[in-house]
C-alpha cells in the first residue's frame, strides 16, 4: 500500500535514487516521473548564502507548481582548507556546464597549496519540508571524511568517487548505495525527517 505522498523538489536524479531507498515509505514523485510531464520543473536560481535559503526557495517555488508536500534538499561538499568551500557552491563549484572530472580537478587545484595537510571534509544536507498550510520544516545531516587527491570508484554522483569516508573507510564512490544510505549526510537528515513525522502521529512524544 503507498504510504503519504511526497513531491521531491529535485531534478538531481542522484538525489532521488537515494531518495528512493531511504523514504520508501512514502509514496514519492518528482519532475521526471511521467504524470507530471505536462508540467515544466520550475528552474530555481539558487542564489541564497545558505543552504537554508536554498533549499526554502526550492520547496516553496516547487509547491507553488506542483500544488503537493515537498521536501527539497540543498546539499554541499565543505572542505575545512578552503573555509567550507564548495559548500551552497558545489553544483557550480569551478563554473557552469563543467563535467564532474572538470569539477573535481578545480577543487584540486585549490588544494594544490597544501599538499601535506590532510584535506578534511565534510558533507552536509539541509531538507525543507513544506506542505502549503504549515511552516516550512528544515532538518540536517552531515558526514566527516577527505577529499581524495584522485577518484576511486565509480558509484554515487557528483562528488562521490572524491569522498574518503571516515565511516565506511573507502570513498563514497567505492560504497554501494546501502552503505552510503547508513551513514550519509542525506540519511541523518531523512532521520531527522522521519523523527519528526512519527511525533507527529504521537503527540505525547513531543513533550
Ligand atoms: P537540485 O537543486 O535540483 O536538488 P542540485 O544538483 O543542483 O539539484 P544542490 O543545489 O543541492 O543540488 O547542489 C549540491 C551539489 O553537491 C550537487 O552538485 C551535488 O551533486 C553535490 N552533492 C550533494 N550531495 C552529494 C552526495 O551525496 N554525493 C556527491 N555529491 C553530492
Amino acid at each position: 500500500m503507498a504510504g503519504p505522498a511526497l513531491f521531491l523538489a529535485t531534478v538531481n536524479l542522484g538525489k532521488v535514487a537515494e531518495f528512493q531507498k531511504l523514504l520508501g515509505q512514502f509514496a514519492l514523485s518528482h519532475p521526471k516521473r511521467p504524470e507530471f510531464a505536462h508540467l515544466k520543473a520550475p528552474h530555481v536560481v539558487e542564489d541564497g548564502t545558505t543552504y537554508f535559503e536554498n533549499a526554502l526557495k526550492k520547496a516553496m517555488r516547487y509547491h507553488e507548481v506542483y500544488r503537493v508536500p515537498v521536501l527539497a534538499d540543498d546539499s554541499g561538499l565543505e572542505v575545512d582548507l578552503l573555509k567550507g568551500e564548495p559548500g551552497v557552491n558545489s553544483a557550480y563549484y569551478g563554473g557552469d556546464n563543467l563535467s564532474w572530472a572538470d569539477r573535481w580537478s578545480a577543487l584540486w587545484a585549490a588544494l594544490r597549496p597544501f599538499p601535506h595537510e590532510p584535506w578534511t571534509a565534510r558533507f552536509r544536507a539541509v531538507f525543507c519540508y513544506y506542505d502549503g498550510q504549515s511552516v516550512p520544516k528544515f532538518f540536517e545531516g552531515t558526514t566527516e571524511g577527505k577529499v581524495l587527491s584522485s577518484a576511486k570508484g565509480g558509484e554515487g554522483f557528483g562528488y562521490d568517487p572524491i569522498f574518503w569516508s571516515a565511516l565506511l573507510g573507502k570513498s563514497f564512490g567505492e560504497a554501494s548505495a546501502e552503505d552510503k544510505n547508513r551513514i550519509s549526510h542525506r540519511a541523518a537528515a531523512v532521520q531527522a525527517f522521519l523523527k519528526w513525522r512519527e511525533s507527529l502521529d504521537h503527540p505525547d512524544a513531543r513533550r
